[in-house]
């Protein structure tokens, strides 16, 4: 019973005072696939065995023929007031002399309707989308990343980003509940050295938001429109996540590519895991 009493103070203590942090390093077959879904008809993006940061696996953006959403199997609790929960990937910027000249674009978000369909650009198309960033870029855009929004409540970048061809990019977005019907959400974008080490901050927003209608449960998607355009991008690598809340479902990547906050934060998990056995 001192055993049982000992784990359930430590899990308490963990899981109401630390983040967990996992990133998907896609290092792993069907990493992507035991954590993402897709709604896609078309030939959907895959997984390989390089490509990616540092020439570690990734998803290859190429392999796809089409636009399409990835909807997280996994899901958020709704979050409490003082929780907040992030996702953000890498990816690979091509200027693709031979594309089509329209836009495209790599889009992170959260949603409510894990199995939706993708509209034109990605985004689901039912349920409730989830704040997100709306990434576009294109030689008609003068190589520029821009950004704009939809969905429950505007948000974005705001700002224009020049990119380098085979540059690796990270971009992310973060929820944080202050109060019952408000929220901050954060946007960020960073350049990566090709072993994923953040170099420089290109574009950052933050801001509060009142809305509602993030307290229900969240699924993370990623949108990944128009591979055969002019500007597009190769490689997707690392989805990381975090939150301070509960995540139902991951499918947990090795034990090599799993990121903590710390020790004591792992080793909540681990106790978790082992209590829903
Ligand atoms: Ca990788």
């Amino acid at each position: 019973m001192k055993t049982v009493i000992t784990f359930s103070f430590l899990l308490f203590f963990c899981l109401s005072s630390f983040s967990e942090i996992f990133t998907l390093d896609l290092n792993s077959p069907n990493q992507f696939t035991d954590n993402f879904q897709t709604s896609y008809t078309g030939t959907p993006v895959s997984q390989q065995s390089d490509g990616g940061l540092g020439g570690s696996g990734s998803i290859d953006f190429t392999s796809g023929d089409g636009t399409q959403g990835w909807h997280t199997k996994f899901s958020f609790d709704p979050i409490d007031v003082g929780v907040s929960l992030s996702l953000s990937y890498a990816f690979q910027y091509h200027d693709n002399d031979a594309g089509i000249k329209s836009s495209s674009g790599v889009k992170i978000g959260f949603c409510t309707d894990p199995t939706s369909p993708s509209d034109q650009s990605g985004m689901p198309s039912s349920g409730l989308l989830g704040d997100l960033g709306m990434w576009s870029w294109g030689t008609h855009l003068s190589d520029t990343l821009s950004s704009g929004s939809s969905g429950m409540i505007s948000g974005g970048l705001g700002n224009a980003i020049s990119m380098t061809d085979y540059g690796w990019y990270e971009i992310g977005l973060a929820l944080s509940r202050t109060a019952d019907t408000t929220y901050d959400i954060t946007y960020s974008f960073w350049s990566l050295n090709d072993d994923g080490e953040k170099d420089t901050q290109l574009g950052f927003n933050t801001g509060a938001h009142d809305s509602s209608k993030f307290n229900t449960t969240l699924y993370p998607f990623l949108a990944l429109e128009n591979p055969g355009a002019e500007a597009t991008f190769n490689a997707l690598d690392n989805i990381t996540l975090s939150s301070t809340g509960t995540i139902n479902d991951l499918a947990i990547p090795e034990p090599s590519s799993l990121t903590l906050a710390g020790f004591i934060a792992a080793f909540a998990f681990f106790i978790r895991r082992r209590m829903m056995i």
